[in-house]
């Protein structure tokens, strides 16, 4: 009991650290990003893999708001940008494992005004992403899996031609979309599965209500009733990303890849803990010059990372948030002010909401190697002050239908701030982290959230664990409240 009460109050520590955000992950945070979409990360996801408890499943997700009809070119992949998925291992911050993507795209039917083109003009809709009913998959990208390891560099391909998934057009032009985006999963023998392509966007928001001075449905700050706080399965305000799709690389690889000495480890073992991130970069000069090749020049620089969701967003200045993303997390230190005097927690208090004093120590959980998250890592262990999304590759994966919107702070061990699933309402939990939870649930445990619950769109059971692309001719964006979403009880819209 004592330990499942520490995890509890570890996790809210996490959430403290994070105290940001409240609101969206990191849709659009920082300036630089907020004009560089496509190396724009949205949200950064790492967790056992449900149905594989010897491997983990990370998800780097980019390119914010896609509005699923806006053809002609839709959404490809930047092939600048150098997406990178990066694992520390041996709790210094700095990465041991990386994975690399790089998109090339090619245009197989130049003289077609649009990208995507099917049942129509004598060309076959579009039912494959190669050979036959491919022909009308005009702009089509390709892509590369490296793992960079002790300097070295090797291609996980696998000798294989791996193709994005293009997104949902509509029903005339991709019939069985489902099958498209069931193609884009590519299994890249020793226990690596990998997919790339324009997906549904799993975060879930009321981002209207949040940046409207936290103007939420239920009152300003946002408090649930018990009744709806209990309840994972109904959404009771608009998700501002309900309809919305994203760019999403997801990449399963066995525990063994990414620990430090090869191994699978118990959860009371340091070496079971990873700190994980995504990080977008481009070279120093990129000389356009169409309808040539493009031409680049210097070293690649980081434009964004992410690690615990919502940290840019919510904790960091806005003066300081370019910085923050440029810069690596072994630096971190540097932000620690923010940490420990969450400009949130004012807020709160100025509405009525009870928030532990400061400075929050509390939420530096977050941001070192400690227990709950690695009950063996020692005071030697803590590691640099560093946003990384930690996760013990020990702690078995909850089973679907018991996972819990609130995670570690539930009991469900296997969710944030213990790594992070879609399922994850980190905005509930980080709120209610930034309060200070993590210090005294009974003093500054107020259950506050948005009344988004959950991705109205779903969740998928097994890998790639996203939903494919909403449909361009046929998607829309329809919350609770919102026209087109009535006759429910209290306004409820049914989440399938
Ligand atoms: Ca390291
Ligand atoms: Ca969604
Ligand atoms: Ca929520």
């Amino acid at each position: 009991m004592r330990k499942i009460k520490k995890m509890v109050a570890f996790a809210m520590a996490l959430f403290m650290l994070v105290p940001s955000s409240l609101f969206a992950s990191s849709h659009r945070e920082a300036p630089i990003t907020a004009l560089d979409r496509t190396a724009d990360i949205t949200d950064w996801y790492a967790f056992v893999s449900y149905d594989h408890p010897d491997r983990v499943t990370m998800i780097l997700n980019v390119d914010p708001f896609l509005e699923p009809s806006n053809g002609p070119n839709y959404f490809p992949f930047d092939p600048n940008v150098l997406y990178e998925m990066k694992v520390d291992n041996n709790q210094d911050g700095v990465e041991d494992v990386t994975f690399q993507f790089r998109f090339t795209t090619e245009i197989r039917q130049p003289d077609l005004f649009t990208g995507f083109v099917g049942g129509i003009a004598g060309i076959p809709p579009i039912t494959a992403l190669d050979g036959s009913g491919s022909e009308g998959l005009s702009l089509r990208q390709n892509y590369t899996v490296t793992m960079v390891k002790n300097g070295k560099s090797t291609s996980l391909n696998n000798g294989k031609t791996l193709f994005a998934v293009p997104s949902n057009v509509g029903p005339l032009t991709m019939p069985d979309y489902q099958s498209l985006f069931n193609q884009g999963i590519f299994e890249l023998g020793n226990g690596v599965r990998v997919f790339a392509g324009t997906v549904d966007d799993p975060f879930f928001i009321d981002l209207g209500a949040a940046f409207d001075s936290l103007n939420f449905r239920m009152g300003v700050g946002g408090v649930l009733p018990a009744a709806e706080d209990a309840d994972d399965t109904h959404n009771y305000a608009p998700d501002a990303v309900a309809g919305f799709n994203v760019n999403s690389i997801v990449l399963e690889v066995p525990i063994t890849m990414l620990t430090v000495d090869g191994k699978i480890h118990g959860a009371g073992d340091k070496q079971a803990v990873i700190g994980t991130y995504g990080a977008t970069s481009r070279h120093h000069i990129t000389v356009r010059r169409s309808p040539n090749p493009e031409q680049d020049v210097g070293p690649f620089q980081q434009i964004q990372r992410e690690g615990n969701p919502l940290i840019n967003e919510l904790i960091i200045g806005t003066g300081s948030k370019d910085r923050f993303s440029m810069d690596d997390p072994k630096n971190d230190a540097q932000f620690s002010n923010f940490f420990l005097n969450p400009v949130l927690a004012g807020v709160f208090s100025s509405i009525g909401i009870p928030v532990a004093p400061n400075p929050r120590n509390d939420l530096l959980i977050l941001a070192q190697y400690e227990p709950p998250i690695c009950p063996g890592c020692g005071p030697g262990d803590t590691g640099p002050v560093a946003d990384l999304l930690r996760l013990n590759t020990g702690i078995a994966p909850t089973p679907v239908g018991s996972q819990k919107r609130l995670g570690f702070l539930a009991g469900d061990l296997a969710g944030y701030p213990n790594g992070r699933r879609p399922i994850d309402d980190v905005v509930d939990i980080s709120s209610r982290a930034v309060a200070g939870i993590l210090v005294d649930p009974l003093k500054f445990g107020t259950p506050i959230g948005d009344g988004v619950q959950l991705n109205s769109e779903g969740y998928g059971t097994t890998f790639p664990y996203i939903m494919p692309a909403n449909s361009g001719r046929n998607g829309h964006h329809i919350g609770p409240g919102q026209a087109g979403c009535t006759g429910q009880p209290t306004g409820i819209c049914p989440v399938n």
